[in-house]
Formats: C-alpha cells, sequence, structure tokens
C-alpha cells in the first residue's frame, strides 16, 4: 500500500482552505492546517473537519518566519498549499502595508522554510493579478495589478519562480479566476448577493446596496478548483497554471441569476449611482447603489483561458454558474430558516468592503 500523504494547509480556516482540507482527508491524505490565533475564534467552516483523526491544527502566523520553519520542521509535509492570504481586494487599500506582510513576505517566509525539503508548494495566485490586461487572460498574458492585494500577489508568483528555478523546489503557481461556494467569505460580491436575496425570498429583508454593477468576473466553484490545486502538485514538473471557466459574467447578471434561483424577477432601471433593481411582479425596489461599495481602482473584466490546465491536467470545471448560484442561495436560505439572523445591510462590512 502507497505512503499516506501528510498535507500542511495555511489558510484552512478559509473557504479554499476548508474545501481543499476536506478534498485531501478524502484521498486519504494525514491534513495539517495552520490557524491564526484568535481570542474569538471562527472556525465554522472546519467545525466539522476536527472530528477527523487525520485532522491536526497549529497555530500559525505567515507573518512569523521561526514559527512557519518550526512547523515545517515538525510536520514534514510531502505538500504544502499556501491559501493564507489578507484576500480582499478593497481591504488591500485600507491594509496595504498588513496585505503585503501577509501576501507577500509571508510566501517568502514559507517558501525559504520549505527550500531545504523535499515539499511540493502551492502557491495561491491570483487571476488579480492580470489587473487591468485584456480578456481573455491566459499564462501569456502580461500582468497589470491595480491593488495593493494584487501587487502583494504578483510578488508572491516571482518568488514562486525564482525559487523553482534557482533551488529546483517543485512550487507551481496556480493562477485561479474567481471561485465561489457557501463558504466564500460574506464581504465577497457573490455570498453578499446569495445572502441578501436568501433574506428577501425568506420575508426578512427588503433590499439591499451593491457598488459596480458593471464588473465582469469570470466565476467557478471552489470545489473544482481545489481539484486543480491538488493536480497542480501531483504532476512530474512544476509550472503555473490558470484555472477559470472562461464564461463572463456582470455582477449584474450574477444578482439577477441569484434573484431568479429564488422565483424573483428582477428589472434594471436608471443608470449610474440612480441605477436600481425592481421586482417585476410588483414594483418594489430590491437593489440600489451605494459609493462605499466601489473601489479606489476597479479591475472591469476578468476572464479566464484555461487550455494549458485542461490539455497538461486534464482539468475542467464540472460546475455552471447556475449550479453554483442555486447551491450558494439554497445553502443561505436554509440557514435563514434553521434560525440565523441576517445582519444589517452591509453585511459586517460598513464602509471598508
Ligand atoms: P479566505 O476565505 O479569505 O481565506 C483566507 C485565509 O487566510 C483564512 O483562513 C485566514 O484566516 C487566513 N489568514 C489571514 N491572515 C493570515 C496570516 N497572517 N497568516 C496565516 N493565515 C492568514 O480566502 P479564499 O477565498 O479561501 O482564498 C484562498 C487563497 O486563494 C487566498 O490566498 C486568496 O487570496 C487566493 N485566491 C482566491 C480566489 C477566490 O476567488 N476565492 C481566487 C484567486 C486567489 P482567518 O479566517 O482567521 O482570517
Ligand atoms: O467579490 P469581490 O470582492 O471579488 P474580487 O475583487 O474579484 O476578488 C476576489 O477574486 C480574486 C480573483 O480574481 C481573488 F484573488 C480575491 O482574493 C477575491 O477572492 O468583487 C467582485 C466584483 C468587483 O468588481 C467589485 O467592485 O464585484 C464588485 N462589487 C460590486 N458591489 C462588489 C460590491 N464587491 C464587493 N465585495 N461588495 C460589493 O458590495
Amino acid at each position: 500500500m502507497q505512503d499516506m500523504k501528510t498535507a500542511l494547509i495555511t489558510g484552512i480556516t478559509g473557504q479554499d482552505g476548508a474545501i481543499l482540507a476536506q478534498f485531501l482527508l478524502d484521498k486519504g491524505y494525514d491534513v495539517h492546517g495552520m490557524q491564526l490565533y484568535s481570542a474569538t475564534p471562527d472556525t465554522q467552516r472546519i467545525e466539522i473537519l476536527q472530528k477527523h483523526e487525520r485532522f491536526h491544527l497549529h497555530y500559525g502566523d505567515l507573518t512569523d518566519g521561526g514559527n512557519l520553519h518550526r512547523l515545517v520542521r515538525d510536520i514534514r509535509p510531502d505538500e504544502v498549499y499556501n491559501l493564507g492570504a489578507q484576500s480582499h481586494v478593497k481591504v488591500s487599500f485600507a491594509v496595504p502595508e498588513a496585505t503585503a506582510q501577509i501576501n507577500a513576505l509571508g510566501t517568502l517566509r514559507l517558501l525559504d522554510a520549505v527550500r531545504d525539503t523535499d515539499a511540493r508548494f502551492y502557491q495561491a495566485s491570483s487571476s488579480e493579478m492580470f489587473g487591468s490586461a485584456r480578456p481573455p487572460q491566459n499564462e501569456q498574458t502580461p500582468f497589470a495589478p491595480c491593488s495593493p492585494y494584487a501587487s502583494a500577489k504578483l510578488y508572491a508568483y516571482w518568488l514562486v519562480r525564482n525559487y523553482r528555478d534557482s533551488y529546483g523546489l517543485h512550487a507551481s503557481n496556480g493562477i485561479l479566476f474567481n471561485h465561489e461556494s457557501p463558504l466564500r467569505g460574506e464581504e465577497f460580491v457573490t455570498r453578499k448577493v446569495s445572502r441578501c436575496v436568501a433574506a428577501i425570498a425568506e420575508g426578512q429583508k427588503e433590499r439591499f446596496a451593491l457598488g459596480n454593477l458593471d464588473a465582469l468576473r469570470d466565476w467557478g466553484h471552489a470545489r473544482d478548483y481545489v481539484e486543480g490545486m491538488w493536480m497542480m502538485l501531483q504532476q512530474d514538473k512544476p509550472d503555473d497554471y490558470v484555472l477559470a471557466t472562461g464564461q463572463a459574467y456582470s455582477v449584474r447578471e450574477f444578482v439577477t441569476l441569484a434573484f431568479s434561483c429564488a422565483g424573483i424577477r428582477i428589472v434594471w432601471r436608471g443608470a449610474g449611482l440612480d441605477e436600481k433593481g425592481y421586482d417585476a411582479a410588483n414594483g418594489r425596489v430590491l437593489v440600489t447603489i451605494d459609493p462605499q461599495f466601489f473601489r479606489p481602482n476597479e479591475v472591469n473584466a476578468l476572464v479566464g483561458d484555461a487550455t494549458k490546465a485542461q490539455q497538461i491536467l486534464g482539468w475542467q470545471p464540472k460546475t455552471t454558474l447556475r449550479m453554483l448560484v442555486e447551491d450558494m442561495v439554497a445553502a443561505d436560505r436554509a440557514a435563514l430558516r434553521e434560525g440565523h439572523v441576517p445582519e444589517d445591510e452591509g453585511f459586517g462590512f460598513s464602509a471598508a468592503a
């Protein structure tokens, strides 16, 4: 029988960390997760995993190099997945230095801890690095980052390539386009929309406000994307891969689809700050625009070309946008029926996100 592999995941309490951990446990891995210390920890996404005998949690922080060295020395992972990050683009304008400490220098610290081992390394690179580059974007597209988040991720991307070329590390960048799930953080637009639509459909909310409705994104399901991460580390040679669906939708189209999953037809009238989404059945206002949700700089269109991942990894997304949105709205409606109280408009991030 093949030896059981050991994986170390940073960002285990986040969306991708939790879904990847479940995926690796199902494959028979011993899974070690790095958890940030918090006086009020939010470990909801990994609650169910904590009962598993092959699941282990350790306190750690990407801003603490000594801690990362000790974790790698003690756990001796076969595979390291660096998913930990300050992952919110708008928040990165408010805390650019902290974002760089975690996303850029944090990756340097972890690469350095792994450098003299045989561990394979996955870096959570982002389509945000393409920024203002014209879509569709693939591995050959020149990067044009538009935020402190994207700039920090680009530094980490190049470090991964430097460590691969300089030290022979099996280190790969997954350049992932937006991927979502019912576990998505509540401050990201898809989850904000699915929660608000669920609350409106359950009669617990009247309307909500958004920022830029025109941005185009390529949204896939996170469970498809964690499989792609794992596939990259199973290759003989490390490399960099785009994972994307290739389909572009605007935020407005996402909202329209989410309402339709709840049986509500929305129609849009007006322009700019005066644009509103109305319930076609009775004319009540469901969505308004609030400039607090605009960003200092916007990435207008991210649409990926994942041909390389399809050809070399055999990776393909299995979930359509409709399936994803249905999954998210249904999960949020079920949570409300089980008694979770919806928060006020803005959902926990006031002017920040
Ligand atoms: P997420 O839900 O925001 O999770 C981020 C994780 O990083 C959380 O577990 C968070 O811990 C942890 N973290 C924050 N600061 C840290 C620090 N100083 N040291 C160690 N861990 C820290 O993000 P996600 O959506 O799962 O994304 C996973 C990774 O992929 C991120 O690096 C993100 O930038 C990147 N990415 C995501 C997408 C996407 O569409 N989801 C696309 C491309 C790239 P707490 O929970 O305690 O805050
Ligand atoms: O959901 P978002 O906040 O995601 P964004 O900025 O695309 O970043 C996500 O995907 C990246 C991959 O491309 C990851 F690297 C990153 O970590 C993160 O997971 O915003 C999507 C779009 C933006 O254009 C934003 O301006 O939605 C627009 N938007 C409109 N109203 C809003 C809102 N975004 C948020 N968060 N909140 C709003 O009310």
